[in-house]
């Protein structure tokens, strides 16, 4: 009976902690457009952490807007503190630890594309009007 107990308990703790990830893994990593994208006086700024790729990899902007991207950096090591957005012509290294502004203007594109140095981690900015 005491075993029985026992691994009731078992499979209450690893079934609940199971949710508990499956929660938590959904809520976390944002797939998708995220709540990244603000206007403050006129000026659109798109917010994306870069680190182990860019997060969110896609973004839904206003289109007829001058916007800047914001690229945040903490601790990356990695190649996506290297940006590139070969439509307008941008290839910037970024620091390991701190926010880097990229002005764009107002986009012209529809869709506009980057991604790591090596091309490797992309990200899109979707500009909707
Ligand atoms: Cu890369």
């Amino acid at each position: 009976m005491k075993t029985i107990a026992i691994t009731s308990f078992v499979v209450i703790v690893v079934v609940g902690g199971i949710f508990m990830l499956a929660g938590s893994s959904s809520s976390g990593s944002s797939v998708g457009t995220a709540d990244n994208v603000r206007v403050i006086d006129g000026k659109q700024i798109i917010e994306i952490q870069a680190h182990g790729g860019y997060q969110p990899n896609k973004s839904l902007a206003k289109a007829g807007l001058p916007t800047v991207i914001r690229f945040v950096t903490s601790g990356t090591f990695d190649c996506s503190a290297s940006v590139r957005i070969s439509a307008i012509h941008v290839s910037k290294l970024l620091p390991s630890t701190g926010s880097t502004d990229i002005d764009i203007g107002t986009s012209t594109v529809t869709t506009l594309r980057g991604s790591c140095g090596m091309g490797m981690y992309p990200f899109q900015v979707e500009f909707q009007g």
